[in-house]
């Protein structure tokens, strides 16, 4: 009886260790609508929770949104020194793959500062300093001086 109860702990066991032993998690395959409106319309950066050792493939597509006319975007990775390159009309679909280097939240952003709708595809930290500005009058209106004594020749 003692030798079946721990052939059943051994069998339990190793059980219990092969199925945590799983040697690295399956690739992250993710596809995220780039648009004037946003990362699938959201707006703000886009963040991914990952796990350290991560492998990930994150697919950015040109959103219809943008469709009226061409609006390039280039997406990066902040941390990971990578990019889309141009996100376009002509260019409508680019995958990124890279392995993550540290568990927690790998943020995409809009890299390109001049399309449509950057702050939609972009973090706040970067606007704050315009919303807090109060305008303020001078404190006494005072008057220019024109020069005198000219007159057109
Ligand atoms: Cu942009």
């Amino acid at each position: 009886m003692k030798k079946v109860f721990l052939l059943m702990v051994v069998l339990v066991s190793i059980l219990v260790v092969s199925s945590c032993a799983q040697p690295q998690p399956a690739e992250l395959t993710i596809r995220v609508e780039v648009s004037r409106y946003g990362f699938n319309g959201n707006p703000g950066e886009f963040r991914l929770e990952a796990e350290e050792g991560q492998e990930v493939a994150i697919t950015f597509v040109y959103g219809y949104g943008d469709s009226l006319e061409n609006n390039p975007h280039i997406i990066s990775a902040l941390n990971y020194d990578i990019d889309t390159g141009l996100l376009s009309q002509e260019n409508p679909e680019v995958t990124l793959r890279f392995i993550t280097k540290e568990t927690g939240e790998v943020v995409f952003e809009c890299v390109l500062p001049g399309c449509t709708g950057h702050h939609n595809l972009h973090g706040d930290e970067e606007e704050e300093h315009s919303e807090d500005e109060e305008p303020h009058e001078d404190e006494e209106p005072h008057e220019e001086e024109e020069p005198h004594g000219y007159s057109e020749a």
